[in-house]
C-alpha cells in the first residue's frame, strides 16, 4: 500500500531527528518533500517546528505502518505532556491508498487524518512531493486554496531531507 506520511519535530536536534525518519524509509519512499519551517499550529505558545511529508511504499497494513512511526518517535524519547505540545518527533500517517483512498472511523488510527485538510503545515509539503494529491477526492492544491493565506506564507522552506 501507498501512504503519506506527516514528519514534524519542534524539540532536540529537529533536522536529524527528521533526517531519521527518511533514513528508516529511504528503500520504500517514491517521494519526499523539502523540509519546511513551520509556525506551531493549534497550540502556539511554543516553538517553530520543522516538518516534511514523505510518501512511501510499505508492505505492510496501516496500523503496522503506525506502530513503525511510534516506535521512532520512542527512539526519538518522545513524551507526551500536552496534547498538540512540543515534541521531539511526530510520525503522522495522513492518508493510505490500497490501492483507493481509505476511510477509516477507527481512533486508535482515523483515516484520513482528521485534521490535514485544514494544516498548511501538512498540504503544503505534501504538494511539493505530488502536486496531484488528492485528499478525500479534493485535490490538496484546492484545500490550500482556501486555507487562509497568512497561514500558508508562514510555512517556508528551510532544506532537504
Ligand atoms: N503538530 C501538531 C500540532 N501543531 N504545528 C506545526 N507547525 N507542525 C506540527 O507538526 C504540529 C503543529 C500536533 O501533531
Ligand atoms: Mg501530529
Ligand atoms: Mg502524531
Amino acid at each position: 500500500m501507498r501512504a503519506v506520511l506527516s514528519i514534524g519535530s519542534n524539540l532536540a536536534d529537529r533536522w536529524a531527528l527528521l533526517r531519521g525518519v527518511a533514513a528508516e524509509f529511504r528503500t520504500e519512499t517514491v517521494a519526499a518533500s523539502p523540509v519546511y519551517a513551520t509556525p506551531p499550529w493549534g497550540v502556539t505558545d511554543q516553538g517553530e517546528f520543522l516538518n516534511a511529508v514523505l510518501i512511501v511504499d510499505v508492505d505492510s497494513t496501516p496500523l503496522e505502518l503506525l506502530r513503525r512511526g511510534q516506535r521512532l518517535e520512542e527512539a526519538a524519547d518522545r513524551v507526551r505532556e500536552r496534547h498538540w505540545g512540543p515534541r521531539t518527533l511526530d510520525v503522522d500517517v495522513v492518508t493510505v491508498l490500497d490501492p483507493g483512498e481509505l476511510s477509516s472511523p477507527d481512533p486508535v488510527l482515523t483515516l484520513p487524518h482528521p485534521h490535514a485538510h485544514e494544516r498548511a503545515f501538512v498540504l503544503v509539503p505534501w504538494l511539493a512531493a505530488d502536486p496531484h494529491a488528492t485528499l478525500g477526492g479534493t485535490p490538496v492544491a484546492e484545500l490550500l486554496a482556501g486555507l487562509d493565506p497568512a497561514e500558508v506564507a508562514g510555512i517556508v522552506e528551510a532544506g532537504r531531507l
